[in-house]
């Protein structure tokens, strides 16, 4: 007993000086780069959620610039190891959304140094859960000009989804039919993973076939079930005009997190939709409302800008392209406009927080 009580006390001496030790070491914190692996993507957004108010030591600036930035070690690590500090993107002491988000937006696909790709477990179809657009919610048939929502399904009732916390994905369209300008998402209903309004989610749309998504609680809490966890839909492109009879949209590139951080595997989907020649058909079934992103008028904007949203506007900011804010209100209305501050001509960002999420809208002022 006492030579366990011995050890235990030479451990916790050591463990303390080890700490002490790591503490004195500043890290190079590229904002965005949550898991400094060298490039900015929809992994890092799954981050946050892990480290979701979680504080440590404030940088010395606060400042987003894509440059390395020297930050004190925070007290714990991310499964993988990397530290959390990586998660204050913005270098204000703790990892939330409204400020750590915006740094992965703005830096999104951006690298430095060597860049340690990011890895996706393959899911196995039929025996590990599986990520995927409800095949029945598919129209047999479309037409151009056609819109079409499809709910995006975690396991199923034979095999649900155990410990989920959080999923990042790229959904790839053809894009001779699909516009991926006008593929929304919408995360706004409760489901078995989001029964509580407990989720924040990104969507970038990295080119004319790809579009990544992130999804991650903030409670600390995993859920496990099966069934939807949101929707996407999707405009058949007008003036479709092909030989090809059909056309895919695929879920890919899939990480599932527990609320550690450890990974799960799931499949991903490949859907083809079939498209009809004859454009005297009406399209007029599966027809959802979608959530859309706030509208902002003028834009290019110069003295004034008009914000309109679906939801009431709970939080708006405006910053520049190192992440300044020069602007934030609380409307708590679906409307809001107001006169810019002098700003010098070029490209900003607002930050638009509904009940439904955290929207970016790129801004242009000119003078
Ligand atoms: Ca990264
Ligand atoms: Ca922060």
């Amino acid at each position: 007993m006492e030579e366990n009580m011995k050890r235990l006390i030479i451990y916790l001496i050591f463990a303390l000086t080890n700490s002490a030790a790591l503490q004195g070491q500043p890290l190079e914190v590229w904002p965005g780069d949550v898991t400094n692996n060298g490039v900015v993507n929809n992994i890092d957004f799954l981050h946050l959620g892990l480290a979701y108010n979680y504080v440590g030591p404030a940088r010395d600036s606060i400042n987003v610039n894509w440059q390395p930035l020297q930050a004190s070690p925070w007290n714990g690590q991310f499964a993988n190891g990397v530290n959390y500090a990586y998660g204050d993107c913005n270098g204000d002491g703790i990892v939330n959304y409204f400020y750590d988000a915006f740094p992965i937006y703005v830096h999104y696909g951006k690298t430095h140094g060597p860049v340690a790709p990011d890895t996706y477990p393959a899911g196995l179809p039929g025996i590990d859960p599986a990520l995927e657009f409800d095949p029945n919610a598919a129209p047999a048939q479309v037409v151009g000009g056609q819109q079409f929502s499809l709910p995006i399904l975690l396991g199923s009732p034979a095999i649900p989804m155990e410990d989920f916390y959080g999923v990042a994905f790229s959904v790839l369209v053809d894009p001779d039919f699909v516009d991926t300008d006008q593929v929304d998402f919408d995360f706004s209903a409760a489901s078995w993973a989001n029964p509580d309004n407990d989720r924040i989610f990104s969507i970038n749309r990295v080119s004319d076939r790809r579009i990544d998504v992130g999804w991650v609680r903030t409670d600390h809490n995993e859920k496990s079930g099966y069934g939807p966890i949101g929707e996407a839909s999707f405009i058949v492109i007008d003036d479709v005009v092909s030989v090809q009879q059909s056309f895919m949209i695929r879920i890919d590139s899939i990480k599932v997190y527990d609320r550690f951080g450890n990974e799960a595997a799931v499949a991903g989907d490949t859907l083809w939709i079939n498209v009809t020649p004859d454009s005297q058909i009406n399209a007029t079934h599966t027809i959802f409302p979608t959530r859309k992103a706030p509208r902002v008028s003028p834009n290019p904007a110069s003295e004034s800008i008009g914000i309109e949203a679906d939801d009431p506007i709970r939080l708006l900011s405006l910053h520049d392209a190192s992440g300044r804010n020069l602007l934030q209100v609380r409307p708590d209305d679906r409307r809001y406009s107001c006169r810019l501050p002098e700003l010098r001509a070029g490209l900003y960002f607002l930050q638009i927080q509904t009940d439904t999420g955290l929207f970016f809208q790129k801004i242009a002022i000119r003078p």
